[in-house]
C-alpha cells in the first residue's frame, strides 16, 4: 500500500493545499470525502475561527482531514491548544519551525507534516521526528522557495527515510505520475483546488485562474527575501514598482496587507492578491472536487501505459 495513504488512513495520496482565505472546512471536506486529505487552512485567523472551521468540518465529513498551521501566526499558540483539544488527525506546516509542538502532537496521534523549500529543512524536520515531508517547488502559489519541484523533489527523496510528497505545479495525472517517477509517494495541489465548485472563493477569482495563461502567475518581493507568486494584475505591477525601487520588507507588507482576503472573498482580483501557481495555465474550469481526483487517479494508469522510453 502507499505509504502515504498509509500513515494518513486516506484512499488516494492527494492532498489539498493548506490556503489562507480559500482552504475552508467546505473544501477541505469535500476533498476528503472524495478520498484525498482536506486541510483546512489556519493562516492568521484567531484560535476561535479554527475551531469553528474544525466543528463544521466534523459535520460535513467521517474521514481524517487536517489543518495547515501558519508558525508564524500571532494566534500559533492558541491554535495548537485547539488542535490538541479537537484531536485534529493531521497539521502540515508552514513557516517556522515546529519542534516545541511535536511530543505534544505525537501524544495525541496527530501526524505532522512540513513543507519545506530546501533538503537542508527537510533533514532537519525529519531529525524532528515528523511523519513525513512536503517538498514545495517554485511554481507554486503563494509564498514560494526557490528550487523547481523536479529539482527539489528527488534531492529530498534523496536525503530522508520518510515518505516525500511533491507540491507546485500539479494538476492532473501527468503531474503525479512525474512526481511518483521522482520519487514523491503523494502530492498536494493547491490551484487545481481553487477552481472547485465547493471552493469559497469568489467566482472572480476562480474565472481569473482558469483565463490565466502559462506565463501570468509571477512573483513579487524575491529582493526582501519573502517572495509570493500571484497572478499578474495593478497590485503585482506596482508591488514589482515597489521592490525596483528598493522598498524594504515592512513597506513591501504594508502595501500586501489584507489584499488576499479582498480577492478570495470579495472577487477584488485587480487591487487584490491573486495568489495562484503557474499550472494555473493548465487549469481551464471549475469542477467538484470528486471529479478532479477521480479523473486524475482514472488518468494515471492510461499516462503510465503511454510512457515509451526506449
Ligand atoms: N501554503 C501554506 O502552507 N499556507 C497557506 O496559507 C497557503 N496559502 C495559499 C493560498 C493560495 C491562494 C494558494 C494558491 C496557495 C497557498 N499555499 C499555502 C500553498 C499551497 O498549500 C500549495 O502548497 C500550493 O498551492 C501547491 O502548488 P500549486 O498551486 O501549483 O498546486
Amino acid at each position: 500500500m502507499n505509504r502515504v495513504c498509509e500513515i494518513l488512513n486516506i484512499k488516494y495520496p492527494i492532498i489539498q493545499g493548506g490556503m489562507a482565505w480559500v482552504a475552508t472546512s467546505e473544501l477541505a471536506a469535500a476533498v476528503s470525502n472524495a478520498g484525498g486529505l482536506g486541510i483546512i487552512a489556519a493562516g492568521n485567523a484567531p484560535a476561535e475561527v479554527v475551531k469553528e472551521e474544525i466543528a463544521k468540518i466534523k459535520t460535513m465529513t467521517d474521514k481524517p482531514y487536517g489543518v495547515n498551521v501558519m508558525l508564524l501566526s500571532p494566534f500559533v499558540d492558541e491554535v495548537m491548544e485547539v488542535i490538541y483539544s479537537e484531536k485534529v488527525p493531521v497539521i502540515t506546516t508552514g513557516a517556522g519551525n515546529p519542534s516545541k509542538y511535536i511530543d505534544k502532537l505525537k501524544e495525541i496521534g496527530t501526524k505532522i507534516i512540513p513543507v519545506v523549500p530546501s533538503v537542508a529543512l527537510a533533514k532537519r524536520m525529519e531529525k524532528y521526528g515528523v511523519d513525513a515531508i512536503i517538498a514545495e517547488g517554485t511554481e507554486a502559489g503563494g509564498h514560494i522557495g526557490e528550487l523547481t519541484t523536479m529539482v527539489l523533489v528527488p534531492q529530498v527523496v534523496d536525503s530522508v527515510s520518510i515518505p516525500v510528497i511533491a507540491a507546485g505545479g500539479i494538476a492532473d495525472a501527468r503531474g503525479v505520475v512525474a512526481s511518483f517517477a521522482l520519487g514523491a509517494q503523494g502530492v498536494q495541489m493547491g490551484t487545481r483546488f481553487v477552481c472547485s465548485t465547493e471552493c469559497i472563493a469568489h467566482e472572480n477569482y476562480k474565472m481569473a485562474i482558469v483565463g490565466a495563461k502559462d506565463r501570468d502567475a509571477i512573483v513579487a518581493g524575491r529582493a526582501t527575501g519573502h517572495p509570493v507568486r500571484c497572478l499578474k494584475n495593478k497590485l503585482m505591477k506596482e508591488m514589482l514598482q515597489l521592490e525596483k525601487e528598493g522598498a524594504s520588507l515592512e513597506e513591501m507588507d504594508k502595501k500586501g496587507i489584507g489584499r488576499l482576503r479582498i480577492a478570495v472573498r470579495e472577487g477584488e482580483v485587480v487591487e487584490g492578491s491573486v495568489m495562484s501557481g503557474q499550472i494555473a495555465g493548465m487549469v481551464s474550469d471549475i469542477k467538484p472536487c470528486e471529479q478532479i481526483i477521480e479523473e486524475i487517479i482514472k488518468d494515471t494508469q492510461r499516462v503510465i501505459a503511454g510512457l515509451k522510453i526506449l
